[in-house]
């Protein structure tokens, strides 16, 4: 008897995806999934990937010039999670058919973006707490949701990421305490720093909800869990209270309590800024994308060796099964 195979048509194939969608279950690299699914994954990833390598940079500066050797140990460390929070991405990227060279060249080549954040420069080492603040606040915030992403790679590489963003948070945090303890030149630098950062870390959520093409797509798609504006509330809400505990004052007149709606109301933020910036025109795009071309093309001759290493290991292998099969 001949049994034959039914081969699912295309819209068999859809309605099984829209299922596991719906039905709240992850969709993985053996599954079928529609065009517009891959290139927005592929998309979101590469774009959190960049952020997190050209991420490395602002911080990365202040290692050689951290105060004591406790506080660069503490920040080699975390420079170092980063690159390897870049690694998990673009591997998660590459289960998506998407090959890491070519998603890098894509970012040295501006065709791909990376988080805004990274393009404002870290002037004092307060900073470099307020970075683990804020920034990594506002990366936790915007990240923990999407640990329930509906692509599983993406969503399980984020919960590694969301544990080691929570204790570089804290780095921070504990960073700032201990300068506001201090001098009240440390206290100074702290509010600068807090100044200069408070505005640029609630852009890294992204625009408007009625500004943001891709959310409605992605939270069809299970991929983002939250709008952006539903985050960005739920960050000030977070971090209102950590100021006073802090002592700084957030630079934000506009900034009460609302108890009708049982959230923080904010200022207007300056979106004209955030587009500025993400189409290169922010105060250190040029400088952090000059360096990230510098680091690959220095690294060129690490990636020639490690091919030139497998393509030997590849023919030794070849040559062992030859031998075996003609002994
Ligand atoms: N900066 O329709 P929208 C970190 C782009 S790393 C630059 O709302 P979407 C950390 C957006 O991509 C932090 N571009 O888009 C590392 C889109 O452009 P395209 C990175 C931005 O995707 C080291 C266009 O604007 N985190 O945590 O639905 C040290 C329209 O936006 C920005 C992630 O990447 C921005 N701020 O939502 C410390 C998290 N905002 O592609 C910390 C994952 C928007 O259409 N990503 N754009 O040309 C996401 O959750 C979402 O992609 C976003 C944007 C919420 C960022």
């Amino acid at each position: 008897m001949t049994v034959m195979e039914s081969v699912p048509s295309e819209s068999d194939l859809e309605r099984h995806f829209e299922e596991t969608i719906g039905r709240d279950q992850r969709i993985e690299p053996r599954d079928w999934l529609p065009e517009g699914y891959r290139k927005t994954m592929i998309r979101q990833i590469a774009q959190h990937a960049h952020s997190e390598i050209i991420g490395m940079q602002p911080e990365g500066n202040w290692i050689t010039r951290a105060p004591s050797l406790r506080r660069k140990a503490i920040l080699l460390a975390k420079v170092q999670d980063e690159a390897g929070h870049g690694l998990y991405l673009y591997s998660a990227a590459e289960t998506l058919g998407a090959d890491r060279d070519e998603l890098t060249e894509k970012l040295i080549s501006g065709r791909q973006k990376y988080s805004s954040i990274f393009n404002y420069p870290t002037l004092t080492f307060a900073d470099v707490g307020v970075i683990g603040w804020l920034v990594d606040g506002a990366a936790i915030c915007n990240q923990v949701p999407l640990c329930r992403s509906s692509y599983g790679p993406y969503a399980r590489a984020m919960i590694r990421i969301c544990k080691e963003e929570s204790f570089h948070q804290r780095q921070g945090y504990e960073l700032l305490m201990t300068m506001m303890n201090g001098t009240q030149q440390q206290r100074d630098m702290v509010q600068d720093a807090t100044n200069r950062f408070w505005w640029p870390s609630l852009m890294m959520f992204g625009p408007p909800d009625d500004d943001s093409p891709n959310t409605a797509q992605s939270m069809a798609w299970k991929i983002k869990r939250h709008t952006n504006d539903e985050l960005r509330q739920r960050f000030v809400d977070m971090t209102v209270p950590q100021a006073e505990a802090l002592g700084v004052t957030l630079p934000d007149p506009d900034l009460a309590w609302n108890v009708e709606r049982g959230h923080y109301d904010f200022g207007r933020i300056d979106w004209a800024e955030l587009k500025q910036v993400i189409s290169g025109g922010g105060p250190c795009n040029a400088e952090r994308m000059a360096r990230r071309r510098q680091a690959h093309e220095d690294g060129a001759w690490v990636r020639e060796a490690a091919a030139e290493h497998a393509r030997k290991q590849r023919e030794r292998a070849v040559a062992a099964a030859t031998e075996e099969v003609g002994a």
